[in-house]
């Protein structure tokens, strides 16, 4: 069966409630103030059983001009509306109003209403009425819509108002109920024994008792330990529901109406949203960059402040690309409805769909801006991902915060990342996270590296190359570790760039000493080597040749990284044959001996303490000997 929502609108005391009482017997005014003041103020649920057997659940909104924000989160995901008009009034403001609110949010199909007919005993004036509505609703997406004259009171006309909604939900499309599921909230309360409630209409996917949703903005996670729809236990609810969901975890006070539930890691909280906005024709004025204004989507109303992104203002009718700044976060996806209301006096005075649910701070009157916005609203799919991509930069993007972003289908979604990568648009640098990456993004990133790389070998010559933690860092900011390593590996695999142990190069890169530095290093190699273990300072011995301190450093790093001299200890280095000569004589030592005293060692090396203490240290940190109270041994595989 199809799940199909009928919302009530018109302006106050038209009868809307009476008329859903009439329908299905269910008096929705339960507050007392309601039942006081005779006028409806919170939203109220019924449903009516067809003659078909199709079940329809009623959302019936207040009429009273102070309440229209409930209007606006009631017509939130309804599929069919019927428009109350009364016959002794006519169209009145709020008739306009929740018809245009009803446009605003796409509001696709319904019916009109014309109640009261009872009161009314000429037939010319009820003529003249519905011929004023006509007009009224001449360009409307009811500009068709059957008027149908009811009498609450005494049942008239109930009969043909049933035919005609059973009629419309013949033709209503059968929604999707694929994706992440998301209810905006319109009711939280507790039940004794069962703690928090909330409901609303489900306006995407499913949802199981058991299944584990969020309450955004504020990211709380909840289970859900129960569901009813239209007051029955039900293991399942899905879109175009009207569910209450007993949520296990949470506290009825950290949750409010507006706040919206829906599947973990489905929405992204933002205080910026893109969008193409219409400004209302009635409205009485140009609408002002900067205007305050406020923002209702689903079931929340937030202050906000426009920003026109290309134009100085919007004159009523007229429609243009803009940028939301909010007073608190809201979670939207892309293609959502929302509508606009003046700050003061409270008035609809516009709306739209959301372009981009959380972008960034845009730059107004840009070519760019405006180029992006419009991928963003009519681009192709392809385009759109692609979009998003660029957008990521080097940070990359998961395939779960596309979905978001472009509220693409999984499979549209999985289709075009597929066609993008084998086209060579996106790479997918993290299989297990699912993250892509733009090609274009990448590219300009392989080349800075490797311009990194060549800076480095052309200020460290006599270096063999880079450390891969450094060129990390050389990274602009915000690039992903995992894309880095995807990336040089890539390089290293076309032969590139070459890695040798955790240093990195090009492999162009070779270190090759001029003749002069080449003679320097014979000079500086044979002291060290006739030194033997008690080698001299380094920075003495080239002081004495009259190195250069640039080049005595990257000498020293270059002799060290190709073993002819050894770091021993900080500013101790000996000759890389000396090292070797020493522990051949060890292992001698050690074949008539099980261990080695300090004492022995000084005998064995002729050398002093300052040298003999750093080379049993050194011994015992590369793991040739171990130390033993006061005593070494040779260490197993020592060699
Ligand atoms: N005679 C007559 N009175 C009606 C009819 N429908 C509603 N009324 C009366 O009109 C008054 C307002 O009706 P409601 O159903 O509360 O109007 P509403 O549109 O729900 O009002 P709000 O929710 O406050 O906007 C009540 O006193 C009803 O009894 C009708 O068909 N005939
Ligand atoms: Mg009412």
């Amino acid at each position: 069966m199809k799940q199909i929502i009928l919302g009530t609108a018109g302006h106050i005391d038209h009868g809307k409630t009476t008329l859903v009482k009439a329908l299905t017997g269910i008096d929705t005014d339960r507050l007392k103030e309601e039942k006081e003041r005779g006028i409806t103020i919170e939203l109220g649920f019924a449903h009516l059983r067809l003659p078909d057997g199709q079940l329809v659940g009623i959302v019936d909104v207040p009429g009273h001009e102070r309440f229209v924000r409930h209007m606006v989160a009631g017509a939130t995901g309804v599929d069919l509306v019927a428009l109350v008009v009364a016959a002794d009034e006519g169209v009145m403001p709020q008739t306009r109003e929740h018809l245009e609110i009803c446009e605003l949010l796409r509001v696709k199909q319904g019916v009109v209403a014309l109640t009261k007919i009872d009161m009314v005993d000429d037939s010319d004036w009820l003529d003249l009425v519905k011929e004023d509505i006509r007009e009224f609703l001449q360009g409307t997406f009811l500009m068709s819509a059957p008027i149908i004259p009811v009498a609450a009171v005494s049942g008239q006309g109930i009969a043909e108002l049933v035919a005609e909604i059973q009629r419309l939900c013949q033709s209503v499309e059968a929604r999707s109920t694929s994706g992440d599921f998301r209810l905006p909230i319109d009711r939280v309360f507790t039940m004794k024994g069962f703690g928090t409630v909330v409901t609303g209409t489900a306006t995407a996917g499913k949802v199981r008792t058991g299944d584990t949703l969020v309450v955004y903005p504020q990211g709380i996670r909840a289970k859900v330990r129960g569901l009813q729809v239209h007051g029955e236990e039900v293991d399942e609810a899905m879109s175009g529901q009207r569910t209450a969901i007993n949520l296990q975890g949470i506290e009825k006070a950290a949750v409010e109406r507006g706040n919206v539930l829906a599947a973990p890691d489905s929405l992204i909280p933002s205080r910026l949203v893109d969008v193409r906005l219409q400004h209302l024709e009635s409205s009485p004025r140009p609408l002002k960059h900067r205007a305050k204004v406020r923002f209702h989507t689903g079931t929340c109303e937030i202050m906000a402040s426009l920003h026109l992104l290309e134009a100085e203002e919007l004159a009523p009718g007229s429609s243009g690309y803009a940028q939301l700044r909010l007073g608190e976060p809201v979670v939207v996806r892309r293609g959502d409805r929302f509508v606009l209301r003046s700050y003061s006096p409270v008035r609809t005075i516009g709306g739209g769909q959301v372009l981009h649910p959380a972008p960034v701070k845009r730059k107004r009157m840009v070519a760019s801006t405006l180029a992006a916005l419009a991928v963003l609203e009519k681009g192709e799919p392809l385009e759109l991902v692609r979009l998003h991509l660029e957008d990521a930069g080097v940070a990359g993007i998961k395939e779960g915060d596309l979905a978001i972003r472009t509220n693409l289908s999984e499979k549209q979604l999985a289709r075009v990342l597929q066609d993008l990568s084998s086209r060579g648009g996106a790479v997918q640098f993290d299989r297990e996270g699912r993250r892509f990456a733009d090609s274009g993004v990448l590219k300009k990133l392989t080349e800075l590296l490797k311009g990194q790389l060549e800076d480095f070998h052309q200020r460290e010559p006599l270096r063999s190359g880079m450390s891969k933690e450094e060129l990390f860092g050389r990274m602009p900011g915000g690039v992903d570790g995992k894309l880095f390593s995807e990336l040089l590996q890539g390089l290293i695999r076309q032969g590139q760039v070459v890695q040798e142990k955790d240093l990195v190069r090009l492999a162009s890169h070779q270190v090759a000493l001029a003749a002069d530095q080449e003679k320097l290093r014979e000079e500086i190699e044979g002291i060290y080597r006739q030194a033997g273990l008690q080698p001299p300072f380094f920075r003495e011995v080239t002081q004495s040749l009259g190195v250069p301190e640039a080049l005595s450093r990257q000498l020293l790093t270059w002799m060290l990284e190709q073993g002819m001299l050894v770091k021993v200890k900080e500013d101790l280095y000996f000759h890389g044959g000396a090292l070797e000569d020493l522990k051949r004589r060890l292992l001698d030592f050690f074949a008539g001996h099980e261990e080695i005293s300090t004492p022995q060692f000084k005998d064995l090396t002729q050398a002093t303490r300052k040298y003999t203490i750093p080379l049993l240290e050194y011994l015992d940190a590369t793991r040739f000997t171990i130390r033993i109270g006061d005593v070494r041994r040779l260490r197993e595989g020592g060699k």
